[in-house]
């Protein structure tokens, strides 16, 4: 079996998302999800000029021996872009092998280890009464877990509360050309550690103790600033809390640790095993939070689970609307087969990229089920995709009072 053809598909109904689709000399297709929020074209120009001229004549089923030969054949490794669009290959692949064995997924990645996948939901307010009725509507859904943002007094636009994403800069009056600029967020570390534990306590108050609860510091802080938080909310039992400081500092996390018990997730920006050695060999963190999309496929992110198993670290799969239901799908049939799952998040989709993207897995109760259909079970409306073609947009950019540039 050789592979003839891989298209690069770019599409954006509601937001952008860009899909490989590999098709064999007999007919069977398989998609990977090589979507990288605000740098899309960057992986588009990757797949399309450097990477499908080495795919075509290839033999499909030799899934590891390819992505091998992708990272170590390109010399210049890791990297997000990089990665995102090995990972488009690897997910492709292992859906061609699964639909040859006329499996879904997750029975050849070992079959079910649990019968459901758990997920989180976002609830997000200005303030804390429109967070309340946020956490009361996701719970209304049926999820079973709460990631909480809210507004900070005195900022403007804060991240996970006013919908930064992919917003054409002209709605904030910064549109001087015909560019598209990012959204300026506001950002002061002092007034959201001051308001983090109010918040918490008024949903602990609300909803009681039982109710599992994730908050999301998107990697804003200081060690100093983040053995505080961690330390401070500790009375309220968080499921875990996010991001607390910039990915790059793996040693950051030290401080945390030595201060405070409250579980520690990390990674949705990682892209290797590398970026979580220091990570996982001094059981600095509790969950890993790496995506299927972003690091490198199903292959190397079911090597790293199996890696963090042996320090009892559990998995917390990225799962914001910029993964594509092609990757969501991947991401839960992994969830399905390995032992060592923590939760899942899960934000969903728009109505219309769920037409563009029809897949099996299903969302009941506030729990996920990669479905039976043989391969990842996703399957590509190329003409819906085609007509909603890519739209120029970035991710927000954030700013202390100052002026200075802070990390978003
Ligand atoms: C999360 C993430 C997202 C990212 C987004 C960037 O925890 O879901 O932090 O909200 O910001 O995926 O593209
Ligand atoms: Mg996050």
């Amino acid at each position: 079996m050789r592979i003839v053809s891989a298209d690069v598909v770019v599409t954006s109904p509601g937001r952008n998302f860009v899909t490989l689709k590999l098709t064999t000399d007999e007919g069977v297709t398989g998609l990977g999800d090589a979507t990288l929020n605000g740098r899309e074209l960057a992986v588009v120009s990757y797949l399309r000029d450097h990477v499908v001229p080495l795919l075509i004549g290839t033999d499909p089923q030799r899934i590891e021996h390819t992505w091998q030969a992708l990272y170590r054949g390109a010399y210049w490794r890791r990297g997000p872009v990089t990665m995102a669009a090995i990972a488009a290959v690897d997910v492709a692949l292992w859906d061609i092998k699964a639909k040859i064995a006329g499996l879904p997924l997750y029975q050849l990645l070992g079959g079910a280890s649990r019968d459901r996948v758990r997920t989180y939901g976002h609830a997000n307010g200005r303030d804390i009464p429109e967070l309340l009725d946020s956490v009361r509507a996701r719970l209304a859904e049926g999820y079973p877990a709460v990631r909480v943002q809210t507004g900070v007094p005195g900022l403007q636009r804060v991240y996970g509360v006013h919908d930064g994403t992919a917003i054409a800069a002209e709605a904030d009056g910064q549109r001087i050309d015909q560019r598209v600029l990012p959204v300026e967020e506001d950002w002061d570390t002092a007034g959201y550690l001051r308001h983090v534990p109010e918040v918490l306590a008024a949903v602990r108050s609300e909803f009681g103790p039982e109710l599992p609860l994730l908050h999301d510091a998107h990697h804003r802080l200081s060690p100093q600033e983040a053995a505080r938080l961690a330390r401070t909310v500790e009375p309220f039992d968080l499921f875990w809390l996010e991001d607390l400081t910039p990915a790059e500092n793996q040693t950051a996390l030290r401080l945390v640790r030595q201060h405070s018990t409250t579980p520690l997730a990390i990674g949705e920006v990682f892209n290797t095993v590398h970026d979580y050695r220091t990570l996982i060999d001094e059981g600095l963190i509790d969950y890993v939070r790496s995506a299927v999309t972003h690091f490198g496929g199903v292959s190397p992110l079911r090597k790293l689970f199996d890696y963090a198993a042996q320090q009892q670290i559990r998995t917390g799969i990225h799962g914001p609307e910029d993964i594509s239901p092609v990757g969501m799908a991947a991401a839960i049939h992994l969830d399905l087969a390995i032992h060592n799952f923590g939760i899942q998040e899960y934000s969903g989709h728009t109505p219309l990229t769920e037409r563009v993207f029809r897949h099996a897995y299903t969302f009941t109760d506030g729990y996920l089920h990669p479905g039976e259909q043989p391969g990842i079970g996703v399957e590509l409306d190329e003409e819906l995709a085609a007509a909603h073609p890519y739209v120029p947009a970035y991710l927000p950019v954030n700013r202390l009072l100052d002026g200075s540039v802070h990390d978003w």
